[in-house]
């Protein structure tokens, strides 16, 4: 029996596990003993990853589209060629950027490098992610606040804070090793702390619950500062020495009395006051957000008026500390770097003239050949094919037709491309319905790549299992296509993952996430390394748990935070008489993965979870309405669209919302088509709606 460790490639903690192999087939699977992410844990995600031997189609080949609608399938020499051919025709008959990808924070490092060099370089148009409906807003608050997206903390600060802030965060479901790691706290008297609409199972789990009012945390965290200023709270080494704008933002905040926040967020006084005097008496504060934070109309500000907290009390550098942004796929981390879409590799502005002429030299091609700006974000991506603008699409390791938000937008975009290509492991996802060529890959269990997770850890993916005839991977896909596209020289030195990943290596060379000192056989077996790693200086950087920013240096030009803060804005879609109701969404359950495709490779989830749409109501407001567990509703959303759910009923929802998991294609047909204003990220918890009681046949 061979053991082999790899990377599990569903959540951003990217634990790694111990895959017992014989005869081509795991046997058993057995978190890694020691790594220092999850230490011999992990959910139930990592354990049935073996589960891809029986799910996932073993052999197959592309599939093209026929004028009756039918599907031929074809070779992989015949899939490139087509593939390339319809690309180039149609950017000849209908311009440069008439063709789209749409990538992901779940493939290796190198995949979505090769495919923003593809895509963004050599072809010059537009590639998206769906990082962008999940961490746009978090990248775009550190690089304000921080000076660069690097979140600075490490998983040890879970276990080493005496006051944990969740905030929109609800790990026990979306992140079971760090409420593990929450759970080792062994300081005296810590005390967990929920700021969330609703009682997660994260707040039925906590010390204090404060169920504010959706969209209301800007004001209540402006509200926090101005009480912490106006106390003489402030922590005056740290600010005057670290950060800029304290004055600026000290007056900003004068006009958030606390009445303000009370009004805002509908927590009393008392309750305000007491979330003041926790985060001040805390001597290692650590500030936590998720989606709740991500995903809305101003997530951007609300983010870093999160960091302003952290920064107005010297509660960032040091141990369990931060404002600490919590990732949420494998590697969305990788892909906000290295996906060649909002940023040259390595995040630097696409007009930064010294990093273009270095990154041109690494990697073999032209400087004039290298993207000259940032994508068109993910909704004009999608506009842009419902206006008849964009005609063809490589869609890769992600399911908008189902979580794209008011999806039906995708549905009526998938229909109108003239080319459309989806990469999946399973054919039977719904943006696949509508595609003009299908390409099978194998699942991460035969592949090779690198990830980063959450604290900046580069984690390796390793081939488990052998691969059969015709099975390739991402990697090999893309770069069949650019190679029938002729790139030639241009992608002469990306033939291998191996190849790619040193050549990322020299790319980060002295940039923040420098991690030009993990070698990929190293990196094999090991306990992965958190960037910053520079060739060189491996010795100052051996321990492996690193945070940043112990030297209070930050990545702004002069080396100071900066507090980043502006008037709080209307809420668009305001609760009224006819949409009375707020319709919250995310995570259902630890066993369910986003749009359900993979849901067949955890155990347990097809008994114990629903087959329909379902979604909680407060038990105060099914009583009024007569609604009972189990009844039917038809939702009608402030999008103009609506669904049907079954119904749970409960007390863990506010009287004013309903909550709905996002793992039925029903919950984003209701979601708007509306985005925060800096990051373009979908307000996907935002949406108004009212219910009807549907008859029991
Ligand atoms: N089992 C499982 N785990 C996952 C995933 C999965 O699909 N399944 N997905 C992964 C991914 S990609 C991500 S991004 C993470 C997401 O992880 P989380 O963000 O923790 O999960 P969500 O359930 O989307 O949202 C968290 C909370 O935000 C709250 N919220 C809604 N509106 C507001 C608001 O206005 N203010 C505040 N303060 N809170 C609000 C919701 O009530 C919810 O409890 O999970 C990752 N882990
Ligand atoms: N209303 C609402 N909507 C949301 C959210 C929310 O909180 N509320 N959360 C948003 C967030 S944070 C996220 S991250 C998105 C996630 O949305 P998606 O990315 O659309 O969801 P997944 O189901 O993870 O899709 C991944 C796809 O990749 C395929 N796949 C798996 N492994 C491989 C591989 O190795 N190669 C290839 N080519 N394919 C593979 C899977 O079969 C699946 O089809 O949803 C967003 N949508
Ligand atoms: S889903 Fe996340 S927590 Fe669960 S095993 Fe995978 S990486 Fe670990
Ligand atoms: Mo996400």
């Amino acid at each position: 029996m061979e053991k082999i460790q790899s990377t599990c490639n569903f959540c951003a903690i990217d634990c790694n596990l111990d895959f017992y192999v014989e005869d081509g087939k795991i046997v058993k699977t057995i978190p890694t003993p020691g790594y220092p992410v999850n230490d011999g844990f992990s959910c139930i995600k990592g354990l049935s990853l073996s589960k891809q031997q029986t799910t996932v189609k073993p052999n197959s080949l592309p599939k093209i589209r026929q004028a009756d609608g039918s599907f031929k399938e074809v070779s992989w020499d015949e899939g490139f060629s087509y593939v390339a051919g319809k690309l180039k025709e149609l950017q000849q008959k209908y311009g440069t950027e008439s063709i789209a990808g749409i990538s992901t924070g779940q493939l290796t490092l190198e995949e979505f490098a090769i495919f923003g060099h593809v895509m963004r370089n050599y072809l010059q148009t537009n590639v998206d992610g769906n990082t962008r409906l999940c961490m746009a807003s978090a990248a775009v608050a550190h690089k304000g606040t921080y000076g660069y997206d690097a979140p600075g903390y490490t998983l040890n600060d879970l276990e080493l804070s005496d006051t944990l802030i969740f905030i929109g965060s609800n790990p026990i479901v979306a992140h079971p090793i760090v409420w593990q790691r929450v759970r080792n706290n062994k300081v005296p008297g810590h005390k967990i702390i929920v700021i969330d609409p609703r009682r997660s199972e994260t707040a039925r789990n906590a010390d204090y619950h404060y169920p504010l009012k959706w969209r209301s945390d800007l004001t209540l965290f402006y509200t926090l500062a101005n009480i912490i200023i106006e106390n003489g709270w402030t922590d005056h080494d740290f600010v005057d020495n670290c950060t800029e704008k304290y004055e600026d933002f000290a007056k900003f905040v004068k006009a958030f009395p606390i009445e303000r926040g009370v009004e805002a967020t509908g927590l009393t006084k008392e309750q305000i006051l007491e979330l003041a005097n926790l985060i001040h008496d805390g001597k290692r504060v650590s500030f936590w957000w998720t989606m709740g934070v991500n995903q809305g109309y101003e997530a951007v500000r609300t983010a870093q008026s999160i960091m302003n907290l952290a920064l107005l009390t010297g509660n960032i550098g040091r141990p369990g500390t931060g404002g600490n942004s919590v990732t949420g796929q494998c590697n969305a981390m990788g892909s906000r770097l290295f996906s060649n879409t909002t940023c040259l590799f390595g995040g630097a502005d696409f007009g930064d003239a010294a990093e273009r002429k270095r990154i041109a030299g690494i990697i073999g091609i032209d400087e004039d050949l290298l993207a000259k700006k940032p994508t068109l974000p993910y909704n004009r991506l999608i506009e842009g094919i419902n206006a008849g603008e964009i005609k063809g699409l490589w869609l890769l390791c992600t399911n908008p037709r189902h979580s794209w938000t008011n999806n039906e937008t995708f549905a009526s975009a998938a229909k109108k491309l003239e080319l459309f290509v989806v990469q999946d492991i399973y054919d039977t996802i719904e943006s696949a319905e509508d595609c003009t060529v299908y390409f099978p890959v194998v699942p991460g269990l035969k592949k090779e790549g690198t990830y980063i997770n959450l604290e900046r850890r580069l984690s390796p993916m390793r081939p488990v299992l052998p691969r059969g005839e015709n099975e390739i991977s991402d990697y090999e896909c893309i770069l069949g296509v650019a190679k029938a596209l002729g790139m030639g020289p241009a992608i002469e030195r990306w033939e291998t993952p191996r190849a790619c990943f040193d050549l990322l290596r020299e790319v980060s060379k002295g940039r923040p996430c420098d991690f030009s000192g993990v070698k990929w056989d190293e990196l094999t077996g090991s306990h992965g390394r958190q960037w910053p790693y520079p060739e060189g200086r491996e010795s100052e950087f051996a321990d492996e748990q690193r945070r940043l920013y112990e030297d209070h240096k930050f990545f702004t030009p002069s080396g100071k935070a900066q507090f980043v803060f502006e008037e709080p804005l209307e809420n668009p879609y305001p609760v009224t008489e006819e949409f009375p109701l707020v319709f919250n969404t995310g995570r259902g359950s630890v066993g369910q993965w986003h749009t359900q495709s993979r849901t067949k490779e955890v155990k347990f989830v097809e008994d114990v979870s629903l087959k329909k749409a379902y979604l909680y109501m407060n038990t105060k407001r099914a009583e009024e309405n007569g609604v009972n567990e189990g009844d039917e509703i038809e939702v009608y959303s402030v999008n103009g669209q609506h669904a049907r759910f079954m119904v749970k009923v409960t007390d863990n929802v506010q009287y004013g919302e309903l909550f709905a998991p996002i793992h039925y294609i029903e919950c984003n047909k209701l979601t708007p088509s509306n985005y925060d204003k800096y990051s373009r990220e979908p307000n996907y918890k935002g949406a108004t709606c009212r219910f009807e009681k549907v008859g029991k046949e």
